[in-house]
């Protein structure tokens, strides 16, 4: 196929972790270790959850070692995050790769997010702002995925509705 030439598409996301302590409200599962202290969630999805799925076919999250089944393959599902949830006792760098629909022609690509399961920050201002009123622990970052010199029947997915 063709390439549009001098021509660059922008798609925004956001990959983040969500987490939340042990408490009433969010009580163990059974089965879960006594030392875990946090359920978490780590995800890639479309920024106010709009469908990327025209564009990302799968995720592969590899989490630490020490986790049963460390690396994670997600497919995707219209309008659904692409994400996985573990509880844990400790922080890591979790590897993300992006796998992109056949149409792209693109290779699969690699970031990294580093799972936050307490505030953090310099001030206690920095640290308040991660934390929701419901006592989440968010770290999420914007992104924006560039596709250069798209191939034309990628083009017209990327752009049309
Ligand atoms: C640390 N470098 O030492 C980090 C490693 C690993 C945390 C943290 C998994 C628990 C499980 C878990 O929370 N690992 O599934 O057994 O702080």
């Amino acid at each position: 196929g063709k390439r549009v030439k001098l021509t660059q598409i922008r798609r925004p996301f956001i990959v983040g972790s969500t987490a939340r302590p042990f408490s009433d409200t969010n009580p163990r599962p059974a089965g879960v270790p006594d030392n875990h202290t946090h359920s978490w969630e780590v995800f890639v999805k479309g920024l106010d959850d709009t469908d990327i799925t025209y564009w990302l076919r799968r995720v592969q999250f590899k989490l630490h070692e020490s986790i049963p089944n460390y690396v994670r393959m997600v497919e995707g599902e219209a309008g659904k995050p692409f994400l996985v949830g573990e509880t844990g006792w400790g922080e890591f760098d979790i590897t993300i790769k992006l796998y992109y629909v056949n149409d792209s022609g693109e290779k699969p690509q690699t970031l990294y997010h580093y799972l936050r399961l307490h505030p953090y920050g310099r001030t206690e201002e920095e640290k308040q702002a991660m934390v929701t009123t419901h006592g989440e622990v968010r770290s999420w970052s914007y992104d924006e995925q560039l596709f250069n010199e798209p191939y034309e029947a990628f083009y017209n997915v990327l752009t049309a509705g």
